[in-house]
Order: structure tokens, then sequence, then C-alpha cells
């Protein structure tokens, strides 16, 4: 605090003054652009330049000026934020607490900052005495702090290690005792144990079998589960007996990958058409369900290998929970079961919606709305489950702010260990949409989405990110999860710490793209001609009911994105520079992929809105002969050819969205070479390395953005090795960072090194969650019953 203060003092003067011309905006929030701006204006008032001055202003969130107060959030570092009031006829500040500014802040929606009792969310004190990680840099690689904690304490206490004996006894399978039989009642008897087995081992070659040595590990209390062979035995005892004498953190984690504990998986997707065919595109079916797929078949194979070198003989499960939909409009969404293809014994379990009357929902339900559902379906899906896998599963993996609600649930039910993910968290996405959360209630239920985001997060065991800026943005801007950790939704409650992106719990992994249908144009004997003449008819084909416009010159190379069609997307602003600039339409096509072209086709409000405002676009601008707009859902088999065809004649990938959690289509591009720009606001931003394998775009600035593309097509004329630079540099970006390989790699390993923490931390769990549990019943449950009755 007192550097904080001192701080603030060298500065003081100039500040007080700045505030004046703020004063002289008369707007009551003063976003952090518009302070960047104003203060540029302001800078050429000041007698010297001050470098502390402009660094302090680099940092302001945002002011909330109620002359003659200012309120001020100041974000000084990634994750650290402070709040000061400023009071301008004083001339005086003080810092304030968060719950103070948030107050003040609640004045913008016509709720007096005092004299009111709120409820206040505070996660920090439950977290206290669990480990965080200590540097910026790290955040997002909890595994390895957590591994140096779990190594100190086994250092210090026997009593932890007796923990670890404990939970080595605790492996079953269908009634097998796997590892270590409970006839080994303490740690000296395990020690000793552990010598006698290597003992053992070293009279074998490595590759003697499992079978052979069984009677003898067995009479010295080993079950099954140690490997496959005397090899891979001696490892895994190796490392145990590391452990118990010198546990180096790298050694715990390599001990704890190596044990059998995760046979049954389940994934938890409940909104949208989840499906494998005729799906994606739809408002709700996008990268989620793309991602859940590509992960499915990674992770099975992942598990078979690891029950495989386990020496075991267990057929690994893999399920995904997701909603059954009677009115499946041609898709398999109604069917209560589907085999995933590419998979041994993966399936898609669905489970319908039910109202009050019992009786199944037959509609599909946008995201925004599903949330009174969830707990029933929660509860519905338990027993289904059960039947389906005849036991609890070994993990539950939630996705989005719907599926970790319903995974929490079930993890909670089922003592689980549960791991979230969030794809995309949309207050990231819609500006300002807690605060205002009132005024966007009918449509989006924000209240109920953030406070499931705020209890799926709490409760969860570990949390995947795709990149770093999802945790923690990055030096100028806000991460993902950063935005939680304290907001108001007024009128309902104040968060004070929501969560804290120090916490160890958060972990990155990558996804990949699913590498038998996304790779490069130049692997020729991989490739599909057999596709390229659906493909030509694709986008040299003239308008019908399913697309727009038909290309007339057909020698231009194409600038092509796909996605859903909803505002955040932002395809109509792509398709806005492409029309307003003469250069652009002379040298490219421009073929957009989305939603529908015929507005009777969509039942979802913001795409209907979309589909008349491209429309609108391609009218205005007379668009038809140079841009090709398709409504239509691909194969994935076709979405990659169809970006190597676009690649064959050079052409490249806009992704202009206003903001993009992740980003697949991003990667799908990328490594079949297409040269890509994207927004710079969300993954792109850390996907791509600008100049050297794509491009950033920043959407708020048509004109920069068009200058961009363009400047790309004029350097290609002056070096044509220029598109095959950045092509080359894209594949390799990918293969090296985003691969599904490395990723179930990890997440096995996360998800038995925090199943491992969570059984030694149980006891100290309980009180956070009975804190979530309290929040559930008294925050979300009312505010979705309110929700149905205002249906009524
Ligand atoms: N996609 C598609 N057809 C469409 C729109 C999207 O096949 O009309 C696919 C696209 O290829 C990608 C995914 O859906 O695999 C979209 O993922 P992304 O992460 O880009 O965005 P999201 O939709 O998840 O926000
Ligand atoms: C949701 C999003 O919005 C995308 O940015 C991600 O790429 C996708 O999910 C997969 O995680």
């Amino acid at each position: 605090m007192r550097d904080l203060k001192a701080r603030i003092d060298s500065i003081k003067g100039d500040l007080f003054l700045f505030f004046r011309t703020i004063k002289e905006l008369d707007k009551p929030l003063v976003l952090c652009t518009e302070v960047q701006k104003a203060y540029a204006e302001f800078v050429p008032q000041l007698q010297h330049h001050n470098a502390d001055m402009d660094d302090f202003i680099q940092c302001v969130q945002e002011l909330i000026v109620y002359p003659p107060q200012i309120y001020c959030a100041v974000r000084s570092d990634i994750g650290k934020w402070f709040f000061v009031a400023f009071d301008l006829d004083a001339l005086q500040y003080t810092l304030v607490k968060k719950s103070t500014f948030l107050s003040f802040k609640e004045q913008l929606v016509g709720v007096s900052p005092s004299g009111q009792w709120r409820l206040r969310l505070d996660v920090k004190p439950f977290n206290k005495d669990f480990p965080k990680v200590e540097d910026k840099k790290d955040i997002g690689r909890g595994i390895e702090y957590l591994n140096q904690h779990l190594s100190s304490y086994f250092s210090d206490h026997n009593e932890e290690q007796e923990h670890l004996l404990e939970f080595l006894t605790l492996h079953h399978y269908n009634g097998m005792q796997l590892l270590v039989s409970p006839r080994i009642e303490n740690l000296a008897q395990l020690r000793q144990a552990v010598t006698d087995a290597l003992q053992v081992l070293s009279r074998h070659e490595d590759e003697t079998e499992y079978a052979r040595l069984a009677n003898d590990l067995h009479s010295l209390g080993f079950e099954p589960g140690w490997g496959r062979n005397a090899g891979i035995i001696r490892t895994t005892m190796g490392l145990l007996q590391d452990i118990l004498h010198d546990p180096e953190p790298a050694k715990i984690e390599a001990f704890l990958s190596n044990v059998p504990m995760i046979f049954r998986v389940l994934i938890v997707s409940p909104h949208g058409f989840f499906g494998q065919s005729k799906v994606l595109g739809y408002p709700d079916t996008g990268g989620q369900v793309v991602y859940i797929l590509d992960q499915v078949r990674a992770l099975e194979a992942k598990m078979r290998e690891n029950v495989y070198n386990q020496g075991l003989e267990i057929e690994p499960e893999v399920l995904v929970l997701t909603r059954l939909i009677p009115e499946a409009q041609g898709t398999t969404c109604d069917q209560r079961l589907e085999p995933i293809w590419g998979t041994r014994n993966a399936k898609i379990l669905r489970v319908p919606f039910r109202n009050d009357d019992d009786e199944v929902i037959p509609h599909w339900i946008s995201r925004f709305h599903i949330w009174p559902h969830l707990e029933r379906f929660a509860f519905d899906a338990i027993n289904e489950i059960k039947s389906e896998i005849g036991n609890r599963p070994d993990l539950i993996i939630g996705n989005y702010s719907d599926g970790n609600l319903v995974a929490t649930l079930i993890s909670q039910t089922l003592k689980v260990t549960q791991c979230t993910i969030a794809h995309a968290l949309e207050k990231s996405k819609y500006l300002y949409s807690d605060l205002y959360w009132q005024d966007n209630e009918e449509e989006y239920h924000f209240s109920s989405q953030f406070t499931a985001d705020l209890i799926g997060m709490n409760s969860a065991d570990f949390i995947i990110a795709s990149t770093y800026q999802e945790i923690a943005g990055n030096q100028s801007s806000i991460g993902q999860y950063e935005s939680y950790k304290t907001f108001t939704l007024p009128g309902l409650y104040q968060v004070v710490n929501g969560i804290d992106i120090y916490d160890t719990k958060f972990n990155i992994i990558s996804p990949g793209a699913n590498a038998d249908v996304f790779f490069p144009y130049t692997h020729h004997e991989q490739r599909q001609p057999i596709l390229h003449r659906e493909i030509e008819e694709l986008l040299y084909g003239f308008p019908d009911d399913t697309s727009r416009g038909h290309l007339q010159d057909q020698q231009k190379p194409i600038i092509f994105s796909i996605a859903r069609l909803d505002r955040v997307k932002n395809l109509t602003g792509l398709a806005r520079w492409f029309a307003s600039s003469e250069e652009l339409r002379r040298r490219a096509n421009l073929v957009l992929i989305a939603g529908h072209v015929n507005k009777e086709y969509s039942q979802d409000e913001e795409e209907r809105a979309q589909i008349d405002l491209m429309h609108e676009i391609f009218d205005t601008w007379q668009l038809d002969g140079q841009a090709r707009w398709l409504g239509i859902q691909l194969e994935k088999q076709m979405t990659g050819e169809l970006y190597r065809y676009i690649a064959d004649g050079r052409g490249v990938f806009v992704q202009p969205a206003l903001f993009e959690a992740f980003g697949l289509t991003v990667i799908e591009a990328m490594t079949t070479g297409l040269p890509v720009f994207a927004t710079r606001f969300g993954g792109p931003l850390e996907i791509i390395e600008p100049g050297v394998c794509g491009f950033h775009l920043d959407p708020t600035n048509d004109a920069q953005s068009t200058e961009t593309i363009l400047d790309f097509f004029q350097s290609v004329d002056n070096d044509p090795e220029y598109w095959h630079r950045i092509s080359e540099q894209a594949i390799a970006r990918v293969e090296e960072r985003y691969n599904w390989p490395h990723y179930v790699n990890r997440l096995m390993t996360l998800a038995k090194v925090y199943g491992f923490w969570k059984h030694m931390t149980n006891n100290d769990r309980e009180e956070i969650r009975r804190y979530v549990e309290m929040f559930y019943g008294l925050m979300y449950r009312p505010l979705v019953e309110k929700y149905v009755r205002s249906c009524v």
C-alpha cells in the first residue's frame, strides 16, 4: 500500500489536472480506451512529460465520475487491482476497498452507494491455506506449483505419506483391488515391500510379462496395475521408492501419472445440438462440439494406451452427456445413445429436459435460456450414467457455464474429481454485461450464467484454459477469468473475490485440430480431389435458398471465413470491410459460410438480426458479383478440403470477431496453410505471432483491418514467396503448439495429480464446498425460479 501511495503522491498534481479534463467529458463512466485518448490529448498541456504518470494512466481500467468525486479502478499488474477515490475539490485521494468502489459504481444504474445492505461474495478466506502461483508468468502452470507443494509436504510430514499409502490402497476396478493390498498397513511395511519388490524385479529382463511376476508381487502385497512388464513396473516402483525417501516434484508427477485411476470419464455439455453431423454453425453449436469430439477420440486412445501399459485388461469408457432434443431437425439429437466415430467405446448419452409436469421438452432451447432446466437434468442424468457405465465415473469434465454447473452437481453428489473448461466466458464477450445485467436479462439471463460460472469455477478441482489470456489477459487487457475476480450485479450481489487467477487449479492446455481432417494443403497424398467438384459448385455456383452471390471472376484469390452467425463473430463486419474497399474487391473474392441465408430457417433472435444485416450489406454495396454467402452445414472432411482448396488458389482466412475466446477456425486454417488474419481480442492474440505466421486485426477499426489485408495482397504481388513464408510458418506453429496427443497426455496427468490432491485436502475443502452450496441454494435457485415465473 505504501508503494501505491508513493506512486500516486509523485504524480498527484498532474493527475488532478488531468481529472479536470475528464470531468469536462461529462460522462459518468469513462472506459480505459477513452481515458487513454483523453490523456493523449492532455499530455501537451503538461509542463514536463512525466513517465510515472504515463504508467499510471496505462493501468487505469475505468473511471466512475460523479464530481467532485472520481473513483478509479487500477490494474497495476496482471491480476493485481486497487481502487482509489479522488476528491477534485479537496484535492485528496484515498485507497478504497473493492466493495466501496463497487457500491460507488452502482450509481451508474441508479443504486445509491450508501444506506443499503448488500450481499457480498468473497471466496478468498477459504483459499488462504492453499498454495498459490507466485509469479504472473507462471499463471496457468498450477500443476508445477502443486507438485512442489506436495514435495515439501511429503518431506516434512510422515502423516502425509500415510495419506499416500491410503490413496494407493483405494484403487479398485469392478471389485478388483489394484496397486496395493490393504494387507500393507503402514509406511514401514510399504517401504520394505517396495525394496523387496525391486529386488525381485532385478532378477528379470525388462520384457518379462506381468503374468510371470504376479505371484511374487502379490505375496509382497502388490496387486495389478503397476505395469505390463518388469521394465515398467520397475520404473513405477522406483518412482514410489524415490518419493518415499526424497519426494522431488517431477517424480511425484511422474509417479501419479502412472497410477491406474481413470477408467471412466464423463464429459458434460448440455446445450445446443450436440451431434456429429449436420450441426456445426447453428447458434449454439460450434467449436465446443468440435473440441469435445476431438478430445474424446484422443482421450480414449490415451486411456487405452495407459491401461495397456499398466498391464490391465480394462476397456476405458468415455461418455458425453448432453441434452436429448425430440425436435431434432434432421440431426441425431433425438437419439438417447450415439457411438462416437473413431472410438471403440465412447458414446454420446442424451437425456431430455423435463418440465414440472414431467413432460419432455421437445424443442431446442438457446444456451441463454436453459438455466431452469439444469438441476433436474443433472439428477435425471445420474441414473442414466450409472445405467450406462455401471458405476460412477472417475473424472467429470464440465464444458461451458451450463456444463460446469451440471458437472458440479454431479461431481458433488458422486464425489468425483471435477475439471472445468469454459471455452468462452460470456462476461468478457459482452461489454459491461455485469453492470447492466438487468437491461439484458430477458434476452441473455446473464445473472444466472455468471452465478453458475462462479459456482462452477469455485467447485472445480482443476481448470483447463486454452491460452494464458483466457485466465489472465495480458499487460493491457483483462483475462476472461480475471473478470470474475471483482464485479457487481447491482441489486443482486457484489463479488469481492470471485476467483484468484493465481490459484494453482489453473492449467493451460491448448486444443488442436483433428489432424485427419485439417492438414497442410501440400500433403497431396492425403488430399481428397474427389470433393473438388462439389467445392467448386459451392464456391462458384449460383444463388439459391441456401446461398447468395455469384462470383464473376474465378481467378481471384478467396478471402474466406466460416463461423456461427452471431454478432460477436462479426462476419457482417468483414463483409463491410470488403465491401467498402474497392481495391480489395478488385483483388479478391469474399466467401463466407455462416448461419442461414433465409431468415425463416433461423430460430435465434441474434442470428436473425445478423441475417438481415448481411443482406443489407450485400444490397447496399452491390456485392453479389464479388462475394458469396453460404448458409449451409458442411461435413468436417469437406471443410478441411475447402480450406485447402482456397489455399491452392493462394487465398487467406479472416477471423474478424469482436472477441474470440480461443478460435478453433484460426488453428484449422493455419494448419491447412492459409495465411490468417484474426482478431486481436482474445485467443488469436496468443496463437498468432503477427507478421510471422499470420496477422492481427483490430475489429473495431474498419480502416486498419482493411489496410492490413490489403497490405498482405500487395506484399504478395511484390514477392510471391511472401504467401508461402507465412503459410509455412503457420503450419509449423500449429504443429508445434496445438495438438491433441500433447493435450490428452497433460489432461490425464492433471486428472491424477489433482485427484490425489483432492483426496489429501478433502476435509479442508469442506468449507468452500458448503459456502458455494449455500450460494447455489440461496442465489442461483431463486434466480432461475424467478425466471421460470416470468415465463409463465
Ligand atoms: N463451423 C462449421 N460450420 C459453420 C461454422 C463453424 O463447421 O458454419 C466449425 C468451424 O470449422 C470450427 C467450429 O465450428 O471447427 C467453430 O469453432 P470456433 O472455436 O472458431 O468458434 P465457436 O463457434 O466455438 O465460437
Ligand atoms: C468456444 C469459443 O467461443 C471458441 O473461441 C473456442 O475456440 C471454442 O469454444 C472451443 O474451445
